[in-house]
Protein backbone atom coordinates (compact mmCIF):
# COMPACT_ATOMS: atom_id res chain seq x y z
CA UNK A 1 0.00 0.00 0.00
CA UNK A 2 1.46 3.54 -0.99
CA UNK A 3 0.98 5.77 1.94
CA UNK A 4 1.42 9.28 2.12
CA UNK A 5 4.45 8.96 4.45
CA UNK A 6 5.99 6.96 1.88
CA UNK A 7 5.76 9.78 -0.69
CA UNK A 8 7.19 12.26 0.94
CA UNK A 9 10.41 13.08 -0.42
CA UNK A 10 12.60 13.88 1.69
CA UNK A 11 14.02 11.36 3.78
CA UNK A 12 12.81 10.91 7.34
CA UNK A 13 14.54 13.17 9.76
CA UNK A 14 14.81 10.80 12.59
CA UNK A 15 14.55 12.91 16.47
CA UNK A 16 14.38 10.41 19.57
CA UNK A 17 12.52 7.70 17.57
CA UNK A 18 10.14 9.62 15.70
CA UNK A 19 10.10 10.78 12.48
CA UNK A 20 10.20 14.54 11.10
CA UNK A 21 7.04 14.59 9.41
CA UNK A 22 5.00 12.80 12.32
CA UNK A 23 5.62 15.84 14.25
CA UNK A 24 3.13 18.92 13.48
CA UNK A 25 4.88 21.98 13.10
CA UNK A 26 3.03 24.66 15.56
CA UNK A 27 2.50 28.68 14.68
CA UNK A 28 1.54 30.31 17.70
CA UNK A 29 0.06 33.85 16.85
CA UNK A 30 0.03 36.72 19.35
CA UNK A 31 -1.50 39.83 19.15
CA UNK A 32 -0.84 42.82 21.34
CA UNK A 33 -3.55 44.25 23.15
CA UNK A 34 -6.51 42.75 21.11
CA UNK A 35 -9.71 42.22 21.54
CA UNK A 36 -12.70 40.75 20.08
CA UNK A 37 -13.01 43.16 17.15
CA UNK A 38 -12.64 40.86 14.74
CA UNK A 39 -15.12 39.41 11.93
CA UNK A 40 -15.17 35.85 12.97
CA UNK A 41 -16.26 37.31 16.19
CA UNK A 42 -19.17 38.56 14.42
CA UNK A 43 -18.35 42.11 14.69
CA UNK A 44 -20.33 44.49 12.05
CA UNK A 45 -17.37 46.69 10.73
CA UNK A 46 -14.05 44.84 10.92
CA UNK A 47 -12.57 43.40 8.70
CA UNK A 48 -9.97 40.35 9.37
CA UNK A 49 -10.36 37.78 6.88
CA UNK A 50 -6.88 35.87 7.21
CA UNK A 51 -7.89 35.62 11.19
CA UNK A 52 -11.73 34.49 10.27
CA UNK A 53 -10.07 31.72 8.03
CA UNK A 54 -7.73 30.32 10.79
CA UNK A 55 -11.56 30.47 12.75
CA UNK A 56 -12.56 28.51 9.59
CA UNK A 57 -10.26 25.78 10.04
CA UNK A 58 -10.08 25.46 13.50
CA UNK A 59 -12.44 25.83 16.99
CA UNK A 60 -13.34 29.93 17.97
CA UNK A 61 -13.37 29.96 21.33
CA UNK A 62 -15.90 32.76 22.48
CA UNK A 63 -15.81 32.32 26.49
CA UNK A 64 -11.88 32.25 26.50
CA UNK A 65 -10.31 34.00 29.75
CA UNK A 66 -6.67 35.27 30.39
CA UNK A 67 -5.66 35.11 33.89
CA UNK A 68 -4.04 38.64 34.41
CA UNK A 69 -5.23 41.66 31.88
CA UNK A 70 -1.57 42.65 31.43
CA UNK A 71 0.88 41.45 28.64
CA UNK A 72 3.78 40.41 30.87
CA UNK A 73 1.41 38.10 33.88
CA UNK A 74 -0.73 36.96 31.10
CA UNK A 75 2.25 36.36 28.94
CA UNK A 76 4.11 34.36 31.34
CA UNK A 77 1.10 32.32 32.91
CA UNK A 78 0.58 30.50 29.47
CA UNK A 79 3.81 30.65 28.14
CA UNK A 80 4.80 28.40 31.27
CA UNK A 81 1.47 27.05 32.46
CA UNK A 82 1.16 28.61 35.44
CA UNK A 83 -1.04 30.65 37.04
CA UNK A 84 -0.08 34.50 38.11
CA UNK A 85 0.00 33.25 41.96
CA UNK A 86 3.04 30.37 41.00
CA UNK A 87 5.02 32.50 38.07
CA UNK A 88 4.86 35.40 40.99
CA UNK A 89 4.55 37.41 37.88
CA UNK A 90 2.01 40.29 39.06
CA UNK A 91 3.88 43.26 37.07
CA UNK A 92 5.41 43.73 33.56
CA UNK A 93 9.82 44.08 34.42
CA UNK A 94 10.50 40.93 35.32
CA UNK A 95 11.00 37.85 33.19
CA UNK A 96 9.89 34.19 34.25
CA UNK A 97 13.83 32.41 35.10
CA UNK A 98 13.90 35.71 37.91
CA UNK A 99 11.11 33.67 39.76
CA UNK A 100 10.90 30.55 38.55
CA UNK A 101 14.64 29.79 37.08
CA UNK A 102 13.41 25.54 36.17
CA UNK A 103 10.68 26.64 34.58
CA UNK A 104 10.25 24.08 31.38
CA UNK A 105 8.17 26.98 29.02
CA UNK A 106 5.84 25.71 26.13
CA UNK A 107 7.96 26.23 23.21
CA UNK A 108 11.30 24.99 25.42
CA UNK A 109 9.18 21.57 25.50
CA UNK A 110 9.01 21.56 21.89
CA UNK A 111 12.72 22.57 21.97
CA UNK A 112 13.79 19.99 23.99
CA UNK A 113 11.78 17.18 22.34
CA UNK A 114 13.73 18.42 18.73
CA UNK A 115 11.28 20.91 17.10
CA UNK A 116 13.45 24.26 15.84
CA UNK A 117 11.83 26.79 18.22
CA UNK A 118 11.66 30.28 16.99
CA UNK A 119 10.69 33.62 18.16
CA UNK A 120 10.10 36.83 15.96
CA UNK A 121 8.38 39.49 17.18
CA UNK A 122 6.73 39.59 21.18
CA UNK A 123 6.56 36.55 22.94
CA UNK A 124 7.19 37.28 26.38
CA UNK A 125 6.61 40.74 28.08
CA UNK A 126 8.35 44.06 25.87
CA UNK A 127 7.56 47.04 26.61
CA UNK A 128 5.77 48.76 23.76
CA UNK A 129 6.99 50.72 22.23
CA UNK A 130 9.57 51.58 24.65
CA UNK A 131 11.70 48.63 24.51
CA UNK A 132 10.47 47.40 20.82
CA UNK A 133 13.82 45.81 19.21
CA UNK A 134 14.87 44.76 22.43
CA UNK A 135 15.42 41.04 24.36
CA UNK A 136 14.90 42.41 27.82
CA UNK A 137 12.32 40.19 29.36
CA UNK A 138 12.75 37.43 26.68
CA UNK A 139 13.39 33.88 27.81
CA UNK A 140 16.56 32.43 25.81
CA UNK A 141 16.05 28.80 27.27
CA UNK A 142 12.26 28.99 25.04
CA UNK A 143 14.60 29.77 21.61
CA UNK A 144 16.95 28.22 19.43
CA UNK A 145 16.77 31.40 16.99
CA UNK A 146 14.86 35.01 18.79
CA UNK A 147 14.72 38.40 16.90
CA UNK A 148 12.94 41.32 18.18
CA UNK A 149 12.63 43.31 14.86
CA UNK A 150 12.72 47.20 15.27
CA UNK A 151 10.39 49.34 14.66
CA UNK A 152 9.32 53.01 13.92
CA UNK A 153 7.00 53.31 16.03
CA UNK A 154 5.34 56.92 17.17
CA UNK A 155 8.28 58.15 15.01
CA UNK A 156 6.56 56.56 11.60
CA UNK A 157 6.25 59.43 8.96
CA UNK A 158 2.85 59.88 8.37
CA UNK A 159 -1.29 61.63 8.62
CA UNK A 160 -2.23 61.62 12.11
CA UNK A 161 -2.53 63.29 15.99
CA UNK A 162 -2.36 62.57 19.55
CA UNK A 163 -5.59 62.41 21.12
CA UNK A 164 -4.94 62.76 24.19
CA UNK A 165 -2.32 65.44 23.98
CA UNK A 166 -2.42 67.75 27.03
CA UNK A 167 -5.16 65.35 28.22
CA UNK A 168 -3.04 63.28 30.90
CA UNK A 169 -0.03 60.87 31.01
CA UNK A 170 -0.91 58.50 28.44
CA UNK A 171 -0.63 59.12 24.96
CA UNK A 172 -3.20 57.73 21.93
CA UNK A 173 -1.11 58.88 19.09
CA UNK A 174 -2.92 58.07 15.18
CA UNK A 175 -0.43 57.85 12.52
CA UNK A 176 -1.73 56.51 8.75
CA UNK A 177 1.14 55.84 6.59
CA UNK A 178 1.65 55.27 2.97
CA UNK A 179 3.10 52.12 1.65
CA UNK A 180 3.41 48.68 3.46
CA UNK A 181 5.23 49.50 6.31
CA UNK A 182 8.70 48.44 5.72
CA UNK A 183 10.11 49.83 9.00
CA UNK A 184 7.42 48.30 11.04
CA UNK A 185 8.19 45.72 13.62
CA UNK A 186 4.94 43.65 12.52
CA UNK A 187 6.16 43.97 8.90
CA UNK A 188 9.76 42.66 9.66
CA UNK A 189 8.16 39.89 11.76
CA UNK A 190 5.52 38.54 8.93
CA UNK A 191 8.98 38.57 6.96
CA UNK A 192 11.16 36.67 9.07
CA UNK A 193 8.01 34.46 9.97
CA UNK A 194 7.75 33.21 5.89
CA UNK A 195 11.52 32.67 5.86
CA UNK A 196 11.28 30.71 8.50
CA UNK A 197 8.72 28.36 7.01
CA UNK A 198 10.56 28.27 3.93
CA UNK A 199 13.71 27.38 5.85
CA UNK A 200 11.92 24.55 7.82
CA UNK A 201 10.06 22.58 5.37
CA UNK A 202 11.45 19.65 6.28
CA UNK A 203 11.66 19.15 10.39
CA UNK A 204 9.35 20.39 12.83
CA UNK A 205 9.35 23.64 13.94
CA UNK A 206 7.13 25.94 16.79
CA UNK A 207 7.06 29.32 15.39
CA UNK A 208 5.74 32.15 18.03
CA UNK A 209 5.33 34.99 16.03
CA UNK A 210 4.10 38.30 18.11
CA UNK A 211 2.48 41.21 16.11
CA UNK A 212 2.33 44.70 18.58
CA UNK A 213 -0.75 46.14 16.76
CA UNK A 214 -3.34 46.73 17.89
CA UNK A 215 -0.97 47.92 21.03
CA UNK A 216 -0.61 51.67 20.91
CA UNK A 217 0.49 54.01 18.83
CA UNK A 218 -2.56 53.00 16.38
CA UNK A 219 0.20 53.26 13.13
CA UNK A 220 -1.15 51.39 9.86
CA UNK A 221 -0.53 52.46 6.14
CA UNK A 222 -3.75 54.24 4.80
CA UNK A 223 -5.50 52.04 3.04
CA UNK A 224 -6.42 50.30 6.40
CA UNK A 225 -8.02 53.44 7.87
CA UNK A 226 -9.78 53.75 4.70
CA UNK A 227 -11.33 50.75 5.48
CA UNK A 228 -13.49 52.49 8.06
CA UNK A 229 -15.05 56.03 7.19
CA UNK A 230 -15.35 57.99 9.98
CA UNK A 231 -18.72 58.28 9.90
CA UNK A 232 -19.61 54.64 10.29
CA UNK A 233 -17.98 54.55 13.96
CA UNK A 234 -19.99 54.98 16.59
CA UNK A 235 -18.49 56.07 20.26
CA UNK A 236 -19.79 53.78 23.18
CA UNK A 237 -22.70 54.92 25.44
CA UNK A 238 -22.56 54.62 28.83
CA UNK A 239 -25.35 54.82 31.07
CA UNK A 240 -24.79 58.27 33.14
CA UNK A 241 -25.07 56.21 36.81
CA UNK A 242 -22.23 53.60 35.61
CA UNK A 243 -19.49 54.32 37.74
CA UNK A 244 -21.27 54.85 40.86
CA UNK A 245 -21.21 51.23 42.17
CA UNK A 246 -18.05 50.48 40.56
CA UNK A 247 -15.45 49.96 43.41
CA UNK A 248 -12.87 52.49 44.31
CA UNK A 249 -10.12 49.47 43.99
CA UNK A 250 -11.13 49.42 40.57
CA UNK A 251 -11.30 52.87 39.05
CA UNK A 252 -7.82 52.91 40.45
CA UNK A 253 -6.09 49.64 39.47
CA UNK A 254 -7.41 50.89 35.79
CA UNK A 255 -4.39 53.96 36.07
CA UNK A 256 -4.25 56.64 33.75
CA UNK A 257 -6.78 55.32 31.25
CA UNK A 258 -10.28 55.72 32.96
CA UNK A 259 -12.35 59.29 32.42
CA UNK A 260 -12.06 58.33 28.54
CA UNK A 261 -8.35 60.03 28.56
CA UNK A 262 -9.81 63.48 28.40
CA UNK A 263 -11.41 62.26 24.67
CA UNK A 264 -14.01 63.93 23.18
CA UNK A 265 -16.69 61.90 21.38
CA UNK A 266 -14.95 62.92 18.43
CA UNK A 267 -11.49 62.02 19.52
CA UNK A 268 -13.02 58.38 20.86
CA UNK A 269 -14.48 57.58 17.81
CA UNK A 270 -10.68 58.43 15.92
CA UNK A 271 -9.21 56.28 17.99
CA UNK A 272 -11.61 53.51 17.42
CA UNK A 273 -10.90 53.81 13.92
CA UNK A 274 -7.48 53.81 14.51
CA UNK A 275 -7.36 50.33 16.80
CA UNK A 276 -9.81 48.97 14.12
CA UNK A 277 -7.07 49.89 11.24
CA UNK A 278 -4.22 48.43 13.17
CA UNK A 279 -6.08 45.38 13.54
CA UNK A 280 -6.92 44.66 10.22
CA UNK A 281 -3.12 45.78 9.07
CA UNK A 282 -1.77 42.98 11.40
CA UNK A 283 -4.92 40.32 9.80
CA UNK A 284 -2.75 41.10 6.80
CA UNK A 285 0.30 40.13 7.75
CA UNK A 286 -1.40 37.11 9.39
CA UNK A 287 -2.26 36.34 6.19
CA UNK A 288 1.27 36.37 4.27
CA UNK A 289 2.38 33.98 6.92
CA UNK A 290 -0.64 31.51 6.26
CA UNK A 291 0.21 31.41 2.91
CA UNK A 292 4.30 30.81 3.03
CA UNK A 293 2.42 27.88 4.67
CA UNK A 294 0.16 27.11 1.45
CA UNK A 295 2.98 27.56 -0.83
CA UNK A 296 5.16 25.23 1.47
CA UNK A 297 2.46 22.61 1.28
CA UNK A 298 2.59 22.70 4.83
CA UNK A 299 -0.97 23.55 6.39
CA UNK A 300 -1.94 20.73 6.78
CA UNK A 301 0.70 19.78 8.85
CA UNK A 302 0.46 22.79 11.36
CA UNK A 303 -1.16 23.09 14.56
CA UNK A 304 -2.38 27.00 14.46
CA UNK A 305 -2.78 28.73 17.84
CA UNK A 306 -3.93 32.50 17.66
CA UNK A 307 -4.44 34.54 20.71
CA UNK A 308 -4.74 38.07 22.19
CA UNK A 309 -2.57 38.60 25.40
CA UNK A 310 -5.84 39.63 27.36
CA UNK A 311 -8.77 42.38 26.07
CA UNK A 312 -8.98 45.78 25.74
CA UNK A 313 -11.79 48.29 26.57
CA UNK A 314 -12.85 50.75 23.97
CA UNK A 315 -14.62 53.41 26.02
CA UNK A 316 -16.72 50.46 28.24
CA UNK A 317 -16.97 52.70 31.64
CA UNK A 318 -15.03 55.18 29.96
CA UNK A 319 -11.94 53.29 30.05
CA UNK A 320 -9.49 53.03 27.34
CA UNK A 321 -7.39 49.94 28.67
CA UNK A 322 -6.57 46.57 30.17
CA UNK A 323 -6.34 46.13 33.62
CA UNK A 324 -9.45 45.93 34.44
CA UNK A 325 -11.41 42.80 35.40
CA UNK A 326 -14.68 43.46 33.49
CA UNK A 327 -15.55 41.02 30.78
CA UNK A 328 -13.96 43.29 27.79
CA UNK A 329 -10.68 42.88 29.70
CA UNK A 330 -10.68 39.42 31.34
CA UNK A 331 -11.51 37.75 28.06
CA UNK A 332 -9.82 37.80 24.77
CA UNK A 333 -9.62 36.12 21.51
CA UNK A 334 -8.49 32.34 21.15
CA UNK A 335 -8.60 30.39 18.11
CA UNK A 336 -7.60 26.82 17.84
CA UNK A 337 -7.01 25.34 14.25
CA UNK A 338 -5.29 21.96 14.36
CA UNK A 339 -5.50 19.41 11.86
CA UNK A 340 -8.08 16.10 11.26
CA UNK A 341 -10.24 17.59 14.26
CA UNK A 342 -13.72 17.30 14.10
CA UNK A 343 -14.81 20.60 15.47
CA UNK A 344 -13.00 22.51 12.34
CA UNK A 345 -15.26 25.49 11.30
CA UNK A 346 -17.24 26.29 14.91
CA UNK A 347 -17.76 28.49 17.86
CA UNK A 348 -17.17 27.68 21.38
CA UNK A 349 -19.06 28.76 24.21
CA UNK A 350 -17.77 26.63 26.50
CA UNK A 351 -15.00 28.25 29.24
CA UNK A 352 -11.12 27.75 28.56
CA UNK A 353 -8.51 29.54 30.24
CA UNK A 354 -5.56 31.01 28.88
CA UNK A 355 -3.25 28.30 31.24
CA UNK A 356 -5.07 25.37 29.48
CA UNK A 357 -2.93 26.59 26.32
CA UNK A 358 0.13 24.43 27.36
CA UNK A 359 -1.09 21.05 28.17
CA UNK A 360 -3.61 21.12 24.97
CA UNK A 361 -0.92 22.21 22.79
CA UNK A 362 1.67 19.48 24.27
CA UNK A 363 -1.13 16.77 23.98
CA UNK A 364 -1.70 17.67 20.33
CA UNK A 365 2.10 16.99 19.92
CA UNK A 366 1.95 13.58 21.85
CA UNK A 367 4.34 15.48 24.59
CA UNK A 368 4.38 14.92 27.92
CA UNK A 369 4.03 18.56 29.18
CA UNK A 370 5.47 19.01 33.30
CA UNK A 371 3.35 17.82 36.21
CA UNK A 372 3.45 20.97 37.69
CA UNK A 373 1.60 22.41 35.05
CA UNK A 374 -2.37 24.23 36.19
CA UNK A 375 -4.25 24.20 33.28
CA UNK A 376 -6.38 21.39 31.60
CA UNK A 377 -5.86 20.15 28.52
CA UNK A 378 -8.96 21.23 26.24
CA UNK A 379 -8.58 19.11 22.99
CA UNK A 380 -12.22 17.53 23.99
CA UNK A 381 -13.71 20.97 22.55
CA UNK A 382 -11.51 20.54 19.17
CA UNK A 383 -14.12 17.89 18.39
CA UNK A 384 -16.89 18.55 20.23
CA UNK A 385 -16.98 22.47 20.76
CA UNK A 386 -20.68 22.37 22.37
CA UNK A 387 -19.63 19.66 25.36
CA UNK A 388 -19.90 20.44 29.20
CA UNK A 389 -16.46 22.34 30.06
CA UNK A 390 -15.01 24.03 32.70
CA UNK A 391 -17.57 25.38 35.59
CA UNK A 392 -15.66 28.89 35.95
CA UNK A 393 -12.76 30.80 34.45
CA UNK A 394 -10.10 32.76 37.02
CA UNK A 395 -8.76 36.36 36.50
CA UNK A 396 -7.05 38.20 38.70
CA UNK A 397 -5.67 41.75 38.75
CA UNK A 398 -2.67 43.76 41.07
CA UNK A 399 -1.78 47.16 41.56
CA UNK A 400 1.15 46.94 43.67
CA UNK A 401 2.25 50.24 44.22
CA UNK A 402 -1.87 51.35 45.25
CA UNK A 403 -1.62 47.98 47.57
CA UNK A 404 -4.92 46.65 45.31
CA UNK A 405 -5.72 42.74 44.27
CA UNK A 406 -8.73 41.58 42.66
CA UNK A 407 -9.89 38.30 41.63
CA UNK A 408 -12.30 37.65 39.28
CA UNK A 409 -14.58 34.76 38.81
CA UNK A 410 -16.60 34.16 35.51
CA UNK A 411 -19.04 31.09 35.36
CA UNK A 412 -20.39 32.18 32.30
CA UNK A 413 -23.25 33.56 33.12
CA UNK A 414 -22.35 35.04 36.41
CA UNK A 415 -19.21 37.38 37.31
CA UNK A 416 -17.75 37.64 40.81
CA UNK A 417 -15.14 40.03 41.89
CA UNK A 418 -13.04 40.71 45.11
CA UNK A 419 -11.02 43.59 45.81
CA UNK A 420 -8.52 42.98 48.71
CA UNK A 421 -5.81 45.55 50.39
CA UNK A 422 -6.63 48.52 50.09
CA UNK A 423 -10.43 49.58 49.67
CA UNK A 424 -11.89 46.30 49.83
CA UNK A 425 -15.10 45.91 47.84
CA UNK A 426 -16.87 43.34 45.68
CA UNK A 427 -18.55 43.00 42.39
CA UNK A 428 -21.45 40.85 41.06
CA UNK A 429 -22.61 40.55 37.44
CA UNK A 430 -25.74 38.60 35.92
CA UNK A 431 -24.86 38.16 32.45
CA UNK A 432 -28.07 37.20 31.07
CA UNK A 433 -29.31 40.18 32.03
CA UNK A 434 -26.43 42.88 31.70
CA UNK A 435 -23.87 41.34 29.71
CA UNK A 436 -22.17 44.79 29.50
CA UNK A 437 -21.87 44.80 33.57
CA UNK A 438 -23.75 48.16 34.39
CA UNK A 439 -25.38 47.14 37.35
CA UNK A 440 -22.83 46.01 40.21
CA UNK A 441 -25.54 43.42 42.38
CA UNK A 442 -23.47 43.04 45.76
CA UNK A 443 -26.26 45.77 47.40
CA UNK A 444 -29.13 43.72 46.23
CA UNK A 445 -30.56 42.33 48.80
CA UNK A 446 -31.93 39.59 46.57
CA UNK A 447 -28.69 38.16 45.68
CA UNK A 448 -27.17 37.42 49.00
CA UNK A 449 -27.94 33.37 48.38
CA UNK A 450 -25.97 33.79 44.48
CA UNK A 451 -23.36 35.96 46.15
CA UNK A 452 -22.55 33.58 49.03
CA UNK A 453 -22.23 30.90 46.40
CA UNK A 454 -20.08 32.94 44.23
CA UNK A 455 -18.25 33.72 46.98
CA UNK A 456 -17.70 29.76 47.22
CA UNK A 457 -16.63 29.58 43.47
CA UNK A 458 -13.60 31.72 43.87
CA UNK A 459 -12.33 30.27 47.17
CA UNK A 460 -12.85 26.82 45.79
CA UNK A 461 -10.42 27.99 42.86
CA UNK A 462 -9.30 26.02 39.60
CA UNK A 463 -9.46 22.56 40.74
CA UNK A 464 -13.35 22.21 41.27
CA UNK A 465 -14.15 24.09 38.33
CA UNK A 466 -11.89 20.89 35.93
CA UNK A 467 -13.82 19.71 33.51
CA UNK A 468 -14.75 15.79 33.93
CA UNK A 469 -13.19 13.68 31.63
CA1 LIG B 1 -22.01 50.26 36.97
Amino acid sequence: MVTRRSLLAAPALLIRGKAAEERPNVLFIASDDLNHSLGCYGHPIVKSPNIDRIASMGVRFDRAYCQFPLCGPSRTSLMSGLRPDSTRILGNQIAIRDTRPDVVTLPQLFRNNGWHSVRVGKMYHMDVPGSVGTNKWDDPPSWDIAISPPGKEQHTQGQGRNLTEGKGRAAWQTIAFTGEGKDQADNTAAELAIETVEKNRNRPFFLGLGFLRPHLPTVAPARFFDLYPLANIQAVRNPPNDRDDIPKASEIAINTRANDMGMNELDRREAIRAYYACISYMDWQVGRVLAALDKANLTRRTIIFFWGDHGWHLGEHHRWHKRSLFEESARAPLIVAAPGRKGAGRGSQSLVEFVDMYPTLAQLAGLKPPPVLEGQSFVPLLDNPGRTWKSAAFTQMADPPNGITGRSVTTGRYRYTRWEGAYPDEELYDHASDPKEYTNLTRDSRQAALLKQLRGTLDAGRKAAQAKV
